[in-house]
């Protein structure tokens, strides 16, 4: 049976949306993609949203259940230092995640439990025999035929950052312009208003923390799911 994929843009504890957008995607219920569809996620699962907690354990089980499958995002990846209680790690930006932890039933049970979670999670999801590549913030050609090395994790996170505005935004170069291989590309980490293919690429992260917009890519039918909060 060949599999189908919709890959969501960055949720960011958007789980209500997600609701939505499962519903227009035909799901019967949150999560639940038909037997022949996976629901696949571009990472940065929790942090910025209302239900950053409840985002991530959804996500998890239907990751262990084999419905979904998700990449490694930069904000998952400060979570899991500040989980394995790296120093410095603790930024602003996880403090409702902390939060949330902090006050369930069973902290450390649970920490340990996201832990797990999250080191499972790949930087780089090769899916359809190669022919789709799932990543969070970039990718270059180097890297689609090459194992990953410890240096390209910084660039598949973040994407090509190159400098600051003088507001304090990241400015990042648009890697898609340079990227040749043959694989299509799916990735997010940087918001755009309207999803569209360049380059053998779609990013697919609609900032759904500002605008409340949630993005899905179908492959291989290449068509683009949207909904507003
Ligand atoms: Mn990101």
């Amino acid at each position: 049976m060949p599999i189908g994929y919709d890959i969501v843009g960055d949720l960011h504890g958007h789980l209500n949306v997600l609701g939505q957008l499962c519903s227009r995607l035909g799901y019967e219920h949150l999560l639940m993609p038909p037997p022949d569809r996976r629901i696949v996620f571009t990472g940065d699962l929790s942090t910025r949203g209302p239900h950053n907690l409840q985002s991530l354990l959804a996500v998890r089980d239907a990751v262990m259940d084999g419905r979904a499958l998700a990449v490694l995002g930069n904000h998952d990846d400060a979570l899991l230092r500040w989980l394995r209680k790296d120093k410095d790690s603790a930024r602003p930006k996880l403090a409702g995640i902390i939060a949330e932890i902090d006050s369930a039933h069973n902290p450390e049970r649970l920490k340990k439990d996201l832990k797990a979670f999250l080191e499972s999670l790949p930087l780089v999801l090769r899916l359809d025999e190669d022919r789709l590549l799932v990543v969070h913030g970039a990718i270059e050609d180097r890297m689609v035929d090459h194992p990953i090395t410890a240096a390209d994790r910084k660039f598949l996170l973040n994407g090509d950052a190159i400098g600051k505005t003088p507001e304090g935004r990241t400015l990042r170069r648009d890697w898609a312009l340079a990227y040749s291989a043959a694989p299509f590309v799916v990735y997010g980490h940087t918001p755009v208003e309207h999803p569209a293919i360049r380059y053998n690429t779609i990013d697919v992260d609609t900032g759904v923390y500002v605008t409340g917009r949630l993005t899905a890519f179908r492959w291989p039918e290449r068509e683009i799911v949207t909904v507003q909060a």
